[in-house]
């Protein structure tokens, strides 16, 4: 044997001697399944993003899906203040928001050279004023991800005869374009899919184009012809609830009639070829517009922290609507609400009783994996099984007695969908566990799970990872009381 391949061999020994090679097998999971985009774990990050649904079915009573004919005269906001929504937002904690720029009803808020149905033939600022701009300029000031909607459907358009779809293809493209050309940074564009059913695939792919090439970062929520280039999906209603489960994959191109996949989209599915996760839209008053009738009809802080839970809690990102009023100003009350929901989740998420705990783990990867990370609060360590172990079962005795009432775990989403089912117990003694129902046999973790329940009193909890499709990669496990409300 030559003296370099020796020393290559007594190397290798003592290296596996000291523990090295128990490192080397302790190298990252693999990722399993789709698994999302840089744009999508940005998009996932933001939890809750506002909506704004501002433009000439304010100013029409009772109207939000407008017809297209309404005079132009009529949009004229007495007191418009962009910098008043993001004070809102910052009082929320909610780091983005997507404003309507043109609905269905086709008026655009900004002075498009493509249309004269616009702010520019308003009686407001004399025909001077763009909003889309006052908007985006508000939100670089406050240091908010700016995503403008602009409907794929427009009725004002199709009010020409001379109007088909060829036609109207280029003439979208070319709003599209001055919007994500002209503005800045845009983080998010919506393609909704009410009224969009004969709008084709081939014009999305253009329009695509166009979005991808002028804005890298920007998510596209797509539906109905448009999930193929969707970044996130419809969640299938307005009401503000994701499914349990909620997968983030789905097979996107078996989406064809809607109304035969609302289940899907609520649920997603757990072997889908597409990572397009959900997007929960709903607003925070009946209509999506602002009509002075609703005042008083505000969802409560109770409302909103349940729509919280069954979405940003169920592995899906809250899109939440508000609606300024005739003078272009958040009502008070709804103002009031989203900040109370962000105290609502400041406050229950405060303090983890986990945390101190003593962990155990079944089948720990290596030290770079300790179930300790499950707790550290630490977005850069994670929990992770040796590849062979899909399950897993992780004991936390607590430091003291604790009361709870909410759960909440996170995956390594980078890495796929892993784990498939998992319950969690609760014990006094570390002998005998008692399940807790609300979190038992539960599928789905994804971004961020949680379970609420009645309080428990508990000194020991476990948390069973019972199914899998490769081996367990956890971020955090935490439990909580929830505020008063
Ligand atoms: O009457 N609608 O068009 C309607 C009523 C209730 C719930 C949804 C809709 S339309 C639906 O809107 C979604 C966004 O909220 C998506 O864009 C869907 O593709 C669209 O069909």
């Amino acid at each position: 044997m030559k003296k370099q391949r020796r020393i290559q061999i007594i190397l290798i020994i003592t290296l596996s001697l000291s523990g090295f090679s128990s490192q080397l097998s302790a190298q990252a999971p693999a990722p399993v399944g789709p698994v999302p985009s840089e744009r999508q774990v940005e998009w996932y990050h933001r939890e809750i993003m506002a909506f704004f649904h501002f433009g000439m079915n304010t100013f029409c009573d009772m109207v939000n899906e407008g017809d297209g004919r309404a005079g132009t005269y009529l949009f004229n906001p007495t007191a418009l203040d962009c910098n008043q929504w993001m004070k809102v937002l910052k009082s929320g904690g909610i780091p983005c928001g997507i404003i309507v720029a043109k609905h269905a009803d086709g008026f655009c808020n900004w002075p498009s050279d493509y249309s004269d149905y616009s702010v520019k033939n308003s009686p407001w600022k004399n025909g001077k004023g763009d909003v889309v701009r006052e908007y985006l300029d508000a939100c670089k000031a406050a240091g908010i991800k700016a995503g403008i909607y602009v409907g794929p459907h427009d009725r004002h358009e199709r009010l020409s005869p001379l109007y088909n779809t060829k036609d109207y293809s280029i003439h979208y493209a070319s709003q599209l374009s001055e919007l994500m050309r002209n503005y800045g940074t845009v983080w998010e564009t919506w393609w909704d899919g009410a009224g969009a059913d004969e709008l084709t695939t081939p014009l999305y792919t253009r329009w695509a184009d166009t979005v991808r090439t002028l804005q890298p970062k920007c998510v596209i929520f797509g539906t109905k012809n448009s999930y193929r280039f969707a970044d996130c999906r419809w969640v299938g209603n307005e009401s503000g609830f994701s499914g349990d489960p909620c997968w983030s994959t789905i097979d996107s191109l078996s989406i064809k009639e809607e109304s035969d996949h609302i289940t899907e989209l609520n649920q997603g599915q757990v072997n889908g070829n597409a990572y397009i996760p959900a997007e929960v839209d709903v607003s925070i008053r009946p209509s999506w517009f602002y009509h002075k009738e609703e005042d008083g009809h505000t969802k409560t802080v109770k409302e909103l922290w349940d729509i919280y839970c069954n979405s940003v809690g169920r592995n899906s990102v809250l899109l939440l609507n508000l609606a300024p009023d005739r003078r272009g100003l958040i009502p008070s009350d709804d103002s009031t609400n989203v900040a109370g929901l962000h105290s609502m989740i400041t406050n229950s998420f405060k303090s983890n009783f986990a945390k101190g705990a003593k962990i155990t783990a079944l089948h720990t990867r290596g030290r770079n994996y300790n179930p300790s990370n499950l707790v550290d609060g630490n977005e850069n360590t994670y929990f992770a099984t040796k590849d062979k172990f899909k399950s897993d079962t992780i004991t936390f005795k607590l430091d003291s007695r604790k009361v709870f009432d909410c759960l909440m775990l996170q995956e390594v989403i980078q890495l796929g969908h892993r784990t498939t089912g998992w319950s969690v117990d609760y014990s006094n003694n570390g002998k005998t566990w008692t399940p807790i129902s609300e979190a038992s046999n539960k599928q789905s973790i994804g971004y961020k799970w949680i379970v609420r329940f009645a309080p428990i009193s508990a000194s020991y909890v476990r948390l069973r990872i019972t199914d899998g499709k490769a081996c367990i990669a956890l971020h955090s496990f935490g439990i909580y009381k929830q505020a008063k409300l």
